[in-house]
């Protein structure tokens, strides 16, 4: 019998993959840092029976419908914005994510920018190595504090909440929006849930964890920047597109508000002649929210074992399309 044919996206560390590769005949795409072409992703679709794929892959309806054998796919990240998720449920196919694995590390780097962004590290960091420390002066690279101050999270997850911890542990007052209401989030951190407006209004950090949907599509827009404090931070550590970056650079430039942390953008990699990653109140990062060693290879360790799973008719761990019918 012909062993499952499974299709990894990206170069990834031969230990990661070794649990697929004594099962299965694995084909891995060569390089860590150039995606997969779309001719070849559609080539090694068709004959795959299952794919691990990354955010920077677009599994659209063209992809799915033209493989007979796809069974699962496995996405490297707990978003799954790029795949047609309707599609693959249409056409009996899994689609696994890796949450919980890296809520943390997402946590961390979220708070990490939220405090580099108000204390300017990057900017004070650059200055030292710069050798433009000549004096020291009382307002020399002074930012703003962020214990004891309002932070409003936009999107109330799992990583959503572990940003609320963290932001317990600096006295903060917190409020969230969120689809649902996270009760666990009000009764143990006593987050507050408020409408969006109300959130925008009232916090001094904002900070935007929510996935991308039609729904929260450029929610972030010309208005809800308007609806700011003038003094407010923004940070977007969930995807790019949840923002009109117009706008965002719009409300930079003539001060609605005061600066923005930013891990995610609608085109990545950012183009660098981008007018945001012009400002001086920008802290620009190359989307590394989950990526830490530990996580990754978390990360990925988990994609193994949902395809795993998935190819040996059993129910995969973290499975996006619950409606799914495995038909043995
Ligand atoms: C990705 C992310 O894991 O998990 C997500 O949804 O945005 C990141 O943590 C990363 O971009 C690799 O695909």
């Amino acid at each position: 019998m012909n062993q499952p044919y499974v299709f990894i996206t990206r170069k990834l560390p031969e230990e990661a993959i070794a649990p697929l590769r004594e099962k299965y005949n694995v084909h891995m795409w060569p390089h860590e840092d150039i995606a997969v072409p779309r001719d070849v992703l559609l080539e090694e679709a068709k004959k795959a029976d299952a794919l691990l794929t990354m955010l920077s892959d677009r599994i659209d309806r063209e992809v799915i419908e033209s493989s007979e054998t796809l069974k699962v796919i496995a996405n490297l990240a707990v978003g799954f914005d790029n795949i047609d998720i309707q599609a693959a449920t249409e056409k009996g196919i899994a689609v696994c994510n890796t949450p919980d694995v890296l809520t943390d590390t997402t946590a961390d780097l979220t708070f990490a920018l939220l405090l580099a962004t108000a204390r300017r590290l990057i900017e004070a960091a650059e200055f030292v190595k710069a050798g433009e420390w000549k004096s020291w002066s009382p307002l020399l690279l002074a930012g703003h504090d962020v214990h004891h101050k309002t932070i409003g999270i936009v999107g109330m997850g799992k990583i959503g909440q572990a940003v609320a911890k963290r932001a317990k542990g600096f006295d903060m007052e917190i409020l969230y929006h969120n689809r649902s209401r996270n009760v666990e989030a009000e009764q143990t951190l006593g987050a507050v849930y408020c409408s969006f407006e109300e959130l925008l209004k009232r916090s001094d950090f904002v900070v935007c964890l929510t996935p991308l949907t039609k729904e929260t599509y450029r929610m972030f827009d010309r208005e809800a920047f308007r609806m700011m404090k003038k003094s407010a931070i923004f940070v977007n550590a969930a995807r790019g597109a949840v923002v009109d970056e117009e706008a965002l650079y719009e409300a930079l430039v003539h001060g609605e508000i005061a600066a923005a942390g930013l891990d995610v953008f609608v085109q990545e990699p950012i183009d660098p002649t981008h007018p945001l990653l012009k400002l001086k109140n920008v802290v620009a990062l190359p989307h590394i929210g989950s990526a830490s060693t530990e996580t990754r290879l978390a990360m990925m360790d988990l994609c193994c074992r949902n395809i795993m799973a998935v190819l040996q008719g059993e129910h995969p761990e973290t499975l996006v399309n619950e409606e799914w019918k495995w038909s043995r």
